[in-house]
This record gives structure tokens, sequence and C-alpha cells, in this order.
């Protein structure tokens, strides 16, 4: 390594001591903990950013945020140059970086990887960061941390996208490295388009049988309902009411934002039993998650939730029916569903009832979206609401392709029309990470095309009653799993355990694993009944203790 980049890393990394007492994991969505021991790590992961922008001779992209964790909390997290997550085989690397005792120590570490990793580091050689940070106070110092850390490594240069949600640096980080525009306002510009393109190709004479016009949707007090404001301004043919949109008092995810209302199934604050009988829709702390609610009357603050499983349904109706308006092709089209094992039952056996291809990947957007890109059209989903539809690059080429091509049947016609709509989507739609603004669009006009109310859409399926339970233990990792985290391998003897008591109850079903976020072990119960389910994850999670 040359001299001057050495100092250059030396002399900064003195300036970030990494706090004593503290081990930090990259984990499922990046490295998150209280803000205030995080500048460290921050730094460090700018310099990761530069490595890994060098290695791959592509933008990359460092996202500031805890999404829906408490406003102390914050992370950081890298987009690849596909703008999806990281790649795994870096983890590890990070872990290390994050760890590192002292300056010495962590330059060992990053001289040892970029010989080990052939990356030309300290030569001179560009490389760029986009940085992004939503609205949490201690976003504004750390983002200078990582901007230090971007600037460490020689050659560098890390470019402050400003307060962002985190898919839209993802779709930027996408676009500069395809040659696309990849500015906020292209991005406002290309959502609302498409969903305009998608209005129109709606067909006239569908019978409707919906009276809720407008949404309204909760911010979470966060940098979503911010964003969701300007975008709206190009929204035509749709009311968006925001609340909690974070320019009042409200805290960041504070009784409010998607996260809080899955898991509780209660209406966030800023809503109220008034608003019963209008679709309601929620967002989390970075706008990546999204999930619709109906707010009961007379019963205190508990919601209908429309959770990521039914968002995923309503999409792969839609996706199902421009594919079966396809003239030519449409045996060989594969379209894939990717769920984790937090599905309900329910939606599960929805989609498959359908027809369609159904598999499950451990929890973690990395395995979703991977799973999701093996077909000509992925569609995934957690039941938190974090999901998108993927659709390959050969497909969308066959699909703009054989629109250049005019038809003069009435079939023909349909068929383009339906080309045209998923073209639409794809653009509707973020391609590099499940994004709540763009959920909410796509949601919106499907509803459009289908007449459907959101109480239709809600009776797809009903719901199976389920309970998750966290579990504190001495060694979470001591659980290990397989087949998507539905069976125990270790500790010997639990998944038996789990089996017999699954036993016991009608449409049982039950798993648990340690979780990515938190220091705890994770039960899921299922069952007919809500008192068998949560007997059920009683007794499976004191087989965990
Ligand atoms: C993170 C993941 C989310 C997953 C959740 C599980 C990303 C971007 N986010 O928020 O997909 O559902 O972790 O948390 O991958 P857990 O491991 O604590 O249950
Ligand atoms: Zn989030």
């Amino acid at each position: 390594m040359a001299a001057d980049q050495q100092l250059a890393l030396f002399q900064t990394a003195s300036a970030f001591p990494l706090p004593p007492g503290v081990k930090f994991s990259y984990g499922t969505a990046g490295f998150r903990a209280d803000a205030s021991i995080l500048a460290s790590t921050v730094f460090r992961v700018g310099i990761l950013a530069s490595l890994r922008s060098l290695k791959t001779q592509s933008v990359i992209g460092l996202m500031i945020t805890a999404s829906h964790n408490q406003v102390s909390d914050n992370g950081v997290k890298i987009s690849d140059p596909s703008g999806g997550m990281m790649t795994q085989e870096w983890e590890p690397f990070a872990d290390a970086l994050a760890n590192a005792s002292d300056p010495d120590d962590l330059f060992k570490l990053i001289n040892q990887f970029v010989i080990n990793n052939n990356i030309p580091f300290g030569r001179g050689q560009y490389a760029e960061v986009l940085l992004g940070r939503d609205t949490r106070p201690s976003g504004k110092a750390l983002l200078e941390a990582a901007k230090q850390g971007v600037n460490a490594v020689i050659g560098a240069i890390a470019v402050d996208m400003g307060i962002l949600t985190t898919p839209q640096l993802h779709w930027m980080v996408r676009c500069r490295n395809k040659g696309l525009k990849a500015s906020e306002s292209d991005y406002f510009a290309q959502l609302s388009d498409a969903f305009g393109c998608l209005m129109d190709l709606r067909s006239q004479t569908i019978e409707t049988n919906r009276t809720d016009s407008k949404v309204i949707v909760d911010g979470a007090n966060g940098v979503g309902g911010k964003k969701l404001e300007e975008l709206k301004q190009g929204v035509k043919g749709l009311e968006i009411e925001v609340r909690n949109s974070g320019k009042g008092e409200g805290i960041l995810n504070a009784g409010v934002g998607a996260d809080f209302v899955q898991k509780e199934k209660l209406f966030p604050g800023g809503f109220g039993e008034s608003d019963s009988g209008t679709r309601c829709a929620s967002l989390d702390g970075d706008a990546d998650r999204l999930v619709y609610f109906c707010v009961l009357k007379g019963n205190s603050k508990k919601v209908d939730l429309v959770d990521g499983d039914k968002i995923l349904s309503l999409f792969a109706i839609f996706i199902k029916e421009q594919m079966s308006l396809l003239e030519e092709k449409k045996e060989k089209i594969k379209l894939g569903i990717v769920q984790t094992a937090y599905a309900n039952g329910a939606s599960t056996d929805f989609l498959k009832q359908m027809d369609l291809e159904v598999v499950l990947t451990p929890t973690g957007v990395k395995y979703l979206h991977e799973k999701a890109a093996e077909y000509d059209i992925g569609i995934y989903f957690e039941a938190n609401g974090h999901g998108t539809i993927l659709f390959s690059e050969n497909f969308l080429h066959w699909l703009e392709t054989r629109n250049a091509e005019v038809s003069h049947t009435s079939a023909g016609f349909e068929a383009q029309k339906a080309a045209l709509r998923l073209l639409a989507v794809s653009k509707l739609i973020n391609q590099a990470v499940g994004d709540a603004l763009s959920g909410l669009l796509l949601v919106e006009v499907i509803l459009l095309y289908l007449g459907w109310s959101i109480e239709r859409w809600n009776e797809l399926y009903q719901d199976l009653p389920s309970r998750q339970i966290k579990v504190s233990v001495a060694d979470r990792m001591a659980i290990t799993t397989t087949n998507a985290e539905t069976l125990v391998v270790t500790p010997p003897c639990l998944q038996e355990a789990i089996n017999s008591e699954v036993a016991k109850h009608s449409r049982g079903r039950s798993f648990v694993r340690p979780s990515g976020t938190e220091n705890v072990v994770r039960v899921y119960a299922e069952a007919s009944t809500q008192q068998a389910a949560d007997c059920l994850a009683q007794s499976v999670a004191e087989h965990v203790k």
C-alpha cells in the first residue's frame, strides 16, 4: 500500500475510535445500534463502500437508517452495483472491519483483504459512493463519518444525495450503473409516468363497487411521508392524504408506521374511528415496507390488516391476468412467487390454488430477492410488507420487441395492452428493492383496474390466526435451521418437540429461528383458532427456553 494512502487511513481512523465493550454484526439489514455508538462503524463502512466500488468498478450506495427502530437508533447498510443488498461474501469482512480494535488492526485487515481480493487499493483509481440518510437527527453527523470513511480511500469520492428513502438510494445506484438518469426528480417522474400509463391502460368498461376514492397514508413521521408529499404532486387521478408526514411534532416510529401496524394490529397515531370505511396504508421509517389496513369501528383501535402477503396476492392476480392476455409465449414465461415461513399459511394455499409456483426462502430481503431474480417475473414479499416484482432483462426485451409489431385482431390488441401494462409495471415497481412508495401506487392502480374496494381485496382469503413471541436465551445462535427456517437442525430433539406440539392443533404450524436484528429467538405459530395459535406458540417457546 502506498505511503500516502497509509497515512490517510491512520489519520482519519484515529478520529473514530471503537466504543469499548460492543460487538457489531452486519446482520440481516446492515449494522444497527444506538446512534451514539455508531460513528466508528459508519466511518468503517465508508471505507468498505469505497473498496467495494474499487473492486466492482461501479457506483456503490451507503444508506444511513435504522428503518422501523426507535428514533434514538441508527444504522448503516450498503447497496451493491445492481441496487440490491451487498453480496453476502463481504459480510464477514464487514464484521471484522466494524470490530477492529484500533487503526493498526484496521489497517492490517484492509491490507490483507485487498491483497486476497485483488482490489486496486491505494493506486488512485476512481471510486464513487452515493450517500443517503433518513430523517433521524443523528443522521447528519453519521453521514459526515461516512464521508470521511469514503474519502480515506485515495481516489474515492462521496456524493451526498441528501435525505432519501432507502429504496430511492438503491434505485439511484442501480440507475447510475446502467447509465440511466438517476436524480430524485427522475425517480419521481418515472413513478408518476408509469402510474399514469397504467391508469390510461385500464379497461373503461369495468364495473366498480368502489365507494372509497382516496387513500390515507401514515408516513411513520419519517422520510416516506415527506417524499410521498412530493411524489403525489405528479400523480393524477388518485387522491392521497398523507398523515404523520414527518413535518409535525410526531416522533419517528413511535406508535406509527408499518411495523407497528403489522405487529400490533392497531391503527397508528393520527388515525381515528372516523377513518373507518376509508382505505388506509402505512409506511415504515425508511419507506421500504408497506401495509394496508381498515380501521374497525368501536373496537379499541383494532384494524383489519392487509399485509405483505395480501399485497403479493393482489400483484400475482394482476400479473397472471396480463400474462394470460399475451397470445404468444405465455406457457414459456416463468412466473415465480417467493415468500418466507412467516407468510400466512392461508396466503400460500391461495397462491398455490392459483396454480402458481411458490417457494420459501429464509427471512431477509437478500434471500427473497436472489430467488425472485431466477424467474422471468418473480414476485416476492415478506408478511411485514417488504417486497417487489422483478422482471428479467430477457423478458423485458421480449416485451419491448413484440410491442413494435402492430396487431389488427382484437385478441392481438388486448395482448398488446397487456404487454404495455407489464412494461409499465416494471418501471413503476422498484427493481432494486422493495419500495413502499412504488408499491403503494401499484396497489392503487390495480385496485382501480379491478374495480375493487379494500374490503373486496381483503376477502381474497382469510388469514389463519397466528402468534409470534420472542424468547430471550443465553445463546440464540445455538439454534440452527434448514428448509427456509422451517426445520430446526440444532439443538437435537427440538424439532421433534415442535412436531409433537404442532400435532395437537388443527391446521397447526410452528417454527423457531434466531433473530437477525435482535438478541432473541423468534417463535411463530399458526392454527385454526387464535386460542390454539397462542397455546401452540407458548408451548413451543417453553421448549426453546
Ligand atoms: C430486516 C430485514 C427484513 C426482515 C427482518 C427480520 C432487510 C432489508 N430487512 O429488517 O427483511 O424481515 O430483518 O428481522 O433485509 P429478524 O431477523 O429480527 O426477525
Ligand atoms: Zn425499512
